[in-house]
């Protein structure tokens, strides 16, 4: 009885800054909570309270590249001996709840750097090339991008038409990629391409590379801070040592989704915890009818609901670092928390836009913010119903995408 009393009195804490209805912080070490402190400070003080302003104006904050750098932002999960962090995948998982905590589209940055850039220099690349580039990217010195995507085909990677031709001393790159974050700004691409048997590899692309131009893409209404673009090459000489030697084929680039997938699913967290935070302040302060709108069983049943659905994502999130941390998680596994996860993080977004009535929609809140953003990232890294298939082929053995 009095254990009882105990939980039922802490379950009233009137602040759960980062939520944590179920005391998952027990299974973190000390490492983790520091790391996430240290990133939940930064975010709070370089990230919150800029970027309204940022997504209003369609502003990506270049100088906002540095400073993830300096905070440990690029690469936590690769090794310290090139520059990394040297950190397990609860700890990256950790960074990218936090910053997305912040915003979808800084989060976009960080992880395109650490896991959709770094990860396949460092998983695939010549030791010349990990030492060339990683540890500028680590630091911040350096920003680069991930071209998969093309203008024709999205869901389907496998048919794309970007390639190259041995020339003999330099390989010739003729395409493009679309909807690519970080691209108008990056000083590195990672670009797959097919050669002329049509095998896929990986070839980094440098800006300056004559022929080689990446036009910004505007008009979004989602992820605003984030600048997004294509990455066009006209006749591009690319210098064969800029070939990825160790793995050709989609399986590449698709181990380098799954790392960045699992960040996406740890990100959405934190946006859907930035939003149940300001549903609960919001429904404590707001009086209607005489009373706090908190006081109506409507409106904690929106509440009840976002908790228990936060809580079931961020256990979902621990079991499946520790399954990458030992080597056992599968890209289905990594499907099943990045589908569940984001979806649920667009639910809460809507649902604590609605508690915060008209004055939701404006950008003293967070909500419209964290809901348009959270539209690309149920669409990006394979879309809300690619992860379902991946899940069906799992289920059946049977691949449904064709
Ligand atoms: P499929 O026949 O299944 O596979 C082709 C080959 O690839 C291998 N493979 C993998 N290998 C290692 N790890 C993985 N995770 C792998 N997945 C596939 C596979 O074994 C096979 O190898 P082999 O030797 O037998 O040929 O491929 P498919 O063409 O049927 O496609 C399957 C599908 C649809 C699931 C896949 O292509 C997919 O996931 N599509 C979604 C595309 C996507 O996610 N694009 C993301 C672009 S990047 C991005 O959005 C960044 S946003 C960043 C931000 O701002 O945060
Ligand atoms: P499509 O593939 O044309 O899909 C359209 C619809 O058809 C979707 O609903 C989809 O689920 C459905 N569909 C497709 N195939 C099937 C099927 N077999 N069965 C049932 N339904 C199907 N890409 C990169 O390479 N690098 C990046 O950095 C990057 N950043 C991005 C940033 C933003 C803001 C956005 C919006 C996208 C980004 N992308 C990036 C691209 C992203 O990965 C693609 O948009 C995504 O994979 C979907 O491709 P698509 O847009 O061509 O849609």
């Amino acid at each position: 009885m009095e254990q009882l009393t105990a939980v039922h009195k802490s379950s009233k804490q009137d602040t759960f800054e980062g939520v944590d209805f179920y005391q998952v912080d027990d299974l973190l070490t000390e490492e983790h909570l520091l790391i996430r402190s240290s990133v939940r400070d930064f975010v709070k003080r370089e990230i919150s309270p800029y970027i309204e302003d940022w997504a209003q104006r369609a502003h990506f904050p270049y100088e906002i590249v540095k400073k993830f750098g300096d905070v440990g932002a690029f690469g936590p999960q690769i090794p310290a001996e090139y520059g990394g962090g040297g950190l397990d995948y609860i700890a990256y998982g950790l960074v990218m709840q936090e910053i997305e905590r912040g915003d979808s589209g800084m989060r976009s940055t960080a992880s395109v750097q650490g896991s959709l850039v770094m990860y396949p220099i460092y998983k695939f690349g010549s030791e010349e090339q990990k030492h060339k580039y990683l540890p500028k990217l680590a630091s911040g010195e350096m920003l680069g991008c991930f071209g998969l995507t093309e203008p024709d085909f999205g869901s389907n990677p496998s048919g794309m038409v970007t390639n190259f031709k041995d020339m003999g001393d330099h390989y010739l790159l003729n395409g493009a990629k679309m909807w690519i974050s970080n691209s108008p700004k990056a000083d590195i691409a990672v670009v797959w391409a097919k050669n002329e048997a049509g095998r896929i590899h990986g070839l980094i692309v440098e800006r300056g590379m004559e022929g080689f131009s990446t036009p910004e893409t505007h008009g979004k209404w989602s992820l605003r801070a984030s600048a997004t673009g294509e990455l066009v090459f006209d006749n591009v000489k690319v210098p064969k040592e800029n070939l990825l030697p160790n793995k050709s084929g989609l399986g590449a680039p698709m181990m380098c989704l799954d790392s960045a997938r699992f960040g996406i699913a740890w990100g959405a967290v934190g946006a859907a915890m930035d939003c149940y935070e300001s549903a609960r302040k919001y429904a404590a302060e707001r009086i209607q009818f005489d009373k706090p709108i908190g006081s109506f069983q409507l409106i904690q049943k929106k509440l009840a609901e976002m908790l228990s659905e936060i809580t079931k994502a961020q256990l979902l999130n621990w079991k499946l670092g520790k399954m990458i941390n030992e080597g056992k998680a599968t890209t289905a596994h990594i499907s099943l928390a990045k589908r569940n996860n984001v979806a649920m993080a667009l639910d809460i977004a809507r649902e604590a836009r609605q508690i915060h009535g008209g004055m939701g929609i404006t950008g003293e809140y967070p909500m419209m913010r964290h809901m348009m953003n959270l539209e690309s990232v149920i669409t990006y890294e394979g879309t809300h119903d690619i992860h379902l298939l991946i899940l069906g082929h799992e289920i059946t053995g049977i691949p449904a995408f064709k």
